[in-house]
C-alpha cells in the first residue's frame, strides 16, 4: 500500500529521449485546496526533473474533482497537449457524495483518454480522512502528483 512498495515513479527506466519536446496538461481542483496544491508541486518536480520544459507545461484549475473530466476533455482536444494530469482530492464524508464523485470522475477520465487516444492520468485522491491525503500528498506515503507526472511520462514513451 505506501508508495515505499509500490511508487509507480521506481519502477523499471525509461528511454526518455525526446521528453524536453512533449507537452503536457495539468488540471487541478481547487477543493481541498492545500491537498491538491502539494499534489501539483509534486507533479511539476517530477516534470521538470525527468526533463520537461516549463514551457511545454499548461495547467488550469476546476472547482472541485468532478469538474476534472471536462477540463481534461478541453486539454486533451488540443493538438498540442500530449498528456494531461488530472490532480484532485475527494474525501469521504457523511453523504453519498464521496461515491458518485469518484465513479464520475474515474468513468469520465478513463472516456477521456480513450476518446482522444491520450494519457490521462487519474491522480485523484480518494480518501476516508483528511490526514490519510496529507499522508499522500507529500506526507508519509510519498506524494501521488509525483506518481501521476511519472505515469503520463511513462505513457508517452511506451507506445
Ligand atoms: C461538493 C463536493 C464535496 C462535498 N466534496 C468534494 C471533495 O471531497 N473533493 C472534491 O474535489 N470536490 C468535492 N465537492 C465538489 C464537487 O467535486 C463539484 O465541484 C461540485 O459538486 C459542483 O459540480
Amino acid at each position: 500500500m505506501a508508495s515505499s512498495i509500490k511508487n509507480l515513479s521506481s519502477y523499471s527506466q525509461v528511454n526518455l529521449k525526446g521528453v524536453s519536446e512533449k507537452k503536457f496538461g495539468i488540471v487541478i481542483s481547487e477543493w481541498n485546496g492545500s491537498v491538491t496544491e502539494s499534489l501539483l508541486d509534486g507533479a511539476l518536480q517530477t516534470l521538470l526533473s525527468h526533463g520537461v520544459q516549463k514551457e511545454n507545461i499548461s495547467t488550469v484549475q476546476v472547482p472541485g474533482s468532478f469538474e476534472l473530466s471536462l477540463g481534461a476533455q478541453r486539454m486533451a482536444k488540443k493538438e498540442t497537449i500530449e498528456a494531461v494530469i488530472c490532480l484532485g482530492c475527494v474525501i469521504q464524508g457523511e453523504t453519498r457524495h464521496f461515491e458518485f464523485i469518484c465513479n464520475a470522475v474515474a468513468n469520465g477520465l478513463m472516456d477521456v483518454s480513450l476518446k482522444y487516444d491520450k494519457p490521462v492520468v487519474f491522480g485523484v485522491l480518494t480518501t476516508d480522512t483528511y490526514q490519510q491525503a496529507l499522508d499522500r500528498a507529500g506526507g508519509k506515503h510519498g506524494n501521488k502528483g509525483d506518481e501521476a507526472a511519472f505515469t503520463a511520462i511513462k505513457m508517452l514513451f511506451s507506445e
